[in-house]
């Protein structure tokens, strides 16, 4: 067989092998994924340098759980357009199978969980081996196979992307514990109103989490949970030995006996192996003939092997299910499992954690056959030759086109988008007609934006944006107020040319469709424009997911509007304090706060190319429903250079100024009328809008560490070196009393520390001390008691 330099035939065809010998060879690859996982952990926990005392740790149990069903995956089921999330404690099993094909090195795994190594946990950004999805925090992973289905069918529908290759099948590979999160079943749920298609989970049913042994009763509805949204589920009870056995004299009451088996008293007869099972059998069926001879017929170590023979764990088993799913059916395999299989404390209850020693290993090392000084060795321990393993390698679609990142040419950004005109508007009401404009046009920025939104989308201003491009369906469906002649201002026509994914409300479920629609170049070759929309307050309620999608390094919009206290009678419950420092602090997300929709345009024009810039991010812009008088000015290059930069003057200190307002958002028209108040004491003051403290604060630390000069320096430069800042946001004070410490001013923070009650912003902004009284008394502080 040809095999390249790269160690792959190109044109080998994995029909070549006949099945018994695929299986064969797959069998001893799951050895080898087995021994190379175990090993991996081992090799960082007992024999790399530990610097620290820090354990290190890794899951052998866990990996050793999935081994089967992995190797199966990736060496025979996956093609190169199928994409996969894999429980984030399998990470061993991962990097172990991508170095037998080739795309893992020997460097990483021995650096496994260290500086530059092999990640703890499956990373699209920091990983090299080709990881589809990261993974880390449990049950976010799962879900977004769903929400990468539904974009799939997005990308495909609109002909975008290679329209050429088939379309792949979206596959998690689910911990059962993982289950317990609630943000899976929201997914299912949203899945299931959009139909998606092409999707596999596939649990590793081990019935372990990571402190206990779980429930009996809770997962007896599982398979009836997924048939209800639709799904197809495919139980993967037993293996081959215990089927045959079941076939047998009484085999019928030794498949009852084990069906009815308590999780917590199976796991503990793996743990304890084959004397173990032949007391429990023997009290309990020892009266019927067939069980005494099917004993007397099996030494311990050979029972043992009988009664841990789940399905799970048994290539042909694995195999033949997954290969009989031909349809785009969403699919949940039930795998039976034993977690730890094959190592020393299978089945423990507390094995998650739990490490070889280094006699446990020693003797697992001899029962894989592999010699001394060969632990690395792709090869060593296998019956099979290197040749045969090699040419079988050669064979294995998921990685026949080579690694899976793709690329979609730049989408062209106009030079700046249109201000909306409006004496008086609000940040909200300005994105909605930014969008609305775009909406009529057919550039192709507004043929690649997709909006998305959990059932906020008139109330975050995108219903003029939807009237125009509709909603995103896979199916044709009419509007049926609007056939009716009910009169409505909002056009909610359905089909596959629709630009907007409307989302029931579930916000975790609306971060997670942001990652994977800001992953559809890398993963689908096709580039979009997420903007997504939702309340202020409610970025809490998905901030996992949000976090999960900037760590993957997904490009979108997100517009959270409205916000603060600012939205004044809608009141308590939605007041959001804390997100400026949440804009500030997450990485990958560049947050924005504007008060003008002029400043408003620049930043969408420019959050449009950051969102496709290789070191770009995702971008979060702060709006609110107040509206504002808006200036009347020149929009020079200047000017938006440093509304992209994080601030700028409205009204310039003079030299040596003893005093600077500094207003974020909303509250601009308080900070406005208390500096002119105070121009007739301090003619010299100056007036400050922060845009985004997230990009002067950032650019002020790298300055820093550079030695060169930042924004804000600059900003503050004409300042006198004792002046006072009086800074004020609708925020935490936080967010820009660090102000302080950029030239040494001192700084009188105002912002918001408390919530939680309805009023109207006159109100609020007293009671909360934001409004200009409040920002003269913080200047008199400042000035007076020059504190
Ligand atoms: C959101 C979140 N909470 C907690 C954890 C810590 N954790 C890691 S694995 C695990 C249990 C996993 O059990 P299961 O999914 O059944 O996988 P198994 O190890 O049995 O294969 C927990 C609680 C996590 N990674 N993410
Ligand atoms: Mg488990």
């Amino acid at each position: 067989m040809a095999v390249s330099k790269t160690g792959r035939a190109a044109t080998v065809s994995p029909d070549a092998l006949g099945a018994a010998d695929r299986q064969r060879l797959l069998t001893e690859l799951e050895r080898k994924v087995l021994w190379l996982s175990s090993w991996t952990i081992h090799h960082a926990n007992h024999i790399r340098a530990n610097r620290d005392g820090v354990k290190v740790g890794g899951h052998q149990a866990s990996s050793a759980s999935v081994a089967t069903l992995m190797t199966a995956l990736y060496f025979d089921v996956l093609r190169p357009q199928d994409r996969a999330a894999v429980k984030p404690h399998a990470s061993p099993v991962f990097h172990a199978i991508q170095y037998m094909l080739g795309q893992q090195s020997l460097e990483k795994l021995q650096g496994f969980r260290a500086l530059g190594g092999a990640q703890s946990y499956p990373s699209r950004t920091k990983d090299t081996d080709d990881v589809d999805f990261s993974t880390g925090s449990v049950g976010l992973g799962v879900a977004l196979t769903s929400f990468a289905a539904l974009v799939q069918d997005y990308v495909r529908l609109k002909g975008l992307g290679d329209a050429g290759s088939p379309l792949g099948r979206m596959v998690a590979v689910v911990g059962d514990a993982e289950l317990d999160e609630g943000n899976i079943f929201e997914a299912l749920l949203e899945g299931w109103k959009h139909d998606v298609r092409n999707l596999w989970w596939v649990i590793d049913y081990n019935r372990q989490s990571l402190d206990a042994v779980v429930s009996d009763r809770l997962y007896s509805h599982i398979d009836q949970l997924f048939q209800n949204m639709g799904w197809r589920v495919v139980i993967l009870k037993y293996g081959k030995k215990l089927e045959r056995a079941f076939a047998g004299p009484d085999g019928e009451a030794l498949r009852d006996w084990i069906d009815a088996c308590p999780n917590s008293l199976y796991s503990a007869l793996v743990y304890k192996g084959g004397e173990g099972w032949r007391k429990h059998l023997t009290g309990d069926l020892g009266h019927l003939a067939g069980i005494r001879a099917f004993l007397a017929a099996h030494d311990d170590e050979r029972l043992h092997e009988v009664m841990t023979n789940l399905a799970g764990h048994d290539m042909g088993s694995v195999l033949e299910a997954f290969h009989a799913i031909e349809d785009d059916r969403p699919t949940c395999f039930i795998a039976y499992t034993i977690k730890g299989f094959g190592l020393p404390f299978a089945g423990h209850k507390d094995n998650h954690a739990g490490l070889m020693n280094e006699n446990q290993m020693a003797v697992f090392q001899r029962s894989m056959k592999v010699p001394a000084g060969s632990e690395w060795d792709r090869f060593a321990g296998l019956q099979a030759s290197q040749g045969e393993i090699e040419a079988f390698l050669a064979t294995v679609p998921f990685v026949a086109r080579g690694t899976r990142r793709l690329k979609a040419p730049a989408i062209p950004i106009p030079e700046s988008l249109p201000v909306p005109s409006s004496q008086r508007q609000s940040t909200q009401e300005g994105f909605g007609r930014i969008l609305s404009d775009l909406a009529t046009g057919d550039s192709a920025l507004a043929r690649h934006i997709v909006t998305s939104s959990p059932d906020v989308t008139v109330s975050t201003n995108l219903g003029g944006w939807v009237n125009r491009r509709g909603l995103f369906d896979r199916h044709e469906r009419s509007d049926v107020f609007r056939e009716e002649k009910v009169v409505s201002a909002q056009r909610w026509q359905m089909s596959h040319t629709g630009q907007h994914i409307e989302l029931g409300i579930a916000e975790n479920n609306f971060f997670i469709l942001m990652a994977a629609l800001g992953l559809a170049e890398p993963i689908f070759g096709a580039r979009l424009m997420p903007i997504g929309t939702l309340y202020d307050p409610f970025i809490a309620r998905g901030l996992d997911a949000l976090n999960y999608a900037c760590y993957q390094n997904a490009r979108f919009m997100l517009v959270a509007t409205p916000s603060g206290i600012t939205l004044a009678p809608e009141g308590g419950a939605h007041q959001s304090i804390g997100t400026p420092l949440i804009g500030l602090a997450q990485d990958g997300l560049t947050a924005f706060e504007p008060a003008f929709v002029d400043e408003l345009a620049v930043l969408m024009r420019w959050g449009f190319e950051h969102m496709q810039a290789p070191e770009g991010g995702a971008v979060y812009l702060r709006l609110s429903t107040r509206p504002v008088d808006q200036p009347k000015r020149l929009m020079t290059s200047g000017l938006q250079q440093a509304i992209v930069s994080g601030g700028y003057w409205l009204s310039p200190p003079s030299p040596g100024a003893e005093l600077a307002i500094v207003c974020q958002g909303a509250v601009v028209p308080e900070a406005t009328g208390a500096f002119r108040e105070i121009l007739e004491d301090i003619p010299g003051a100056g007036l400050l809008a922060v845009t985004s403290a997230d990009r002067l604060h950032q650019e002020w630390l790298a300055g820093k560490r550079a030695g060169a000069s930042s924004h804000i320096e600059g900003l503050l430069e004409p300042l006198a070196a004792d002046a006072a800042l009086v800074t004020v946001l609708d925020g935490h004070p936080a967010t820009l009393s660090w102000l302080g410490a950029v030239s040494r001013h001192r700084v009188q923070p105002l912002g918001v520390e408390h919530f939680g009650q309805s009023g109207d912003i006159p109100d609020l902004y007293r009671v909360y001390g934001l409004d200009s009284d409040a920002i003269l008394d913080a200047v008199a502080r400042a000035c007076l008691r020059r504190i």
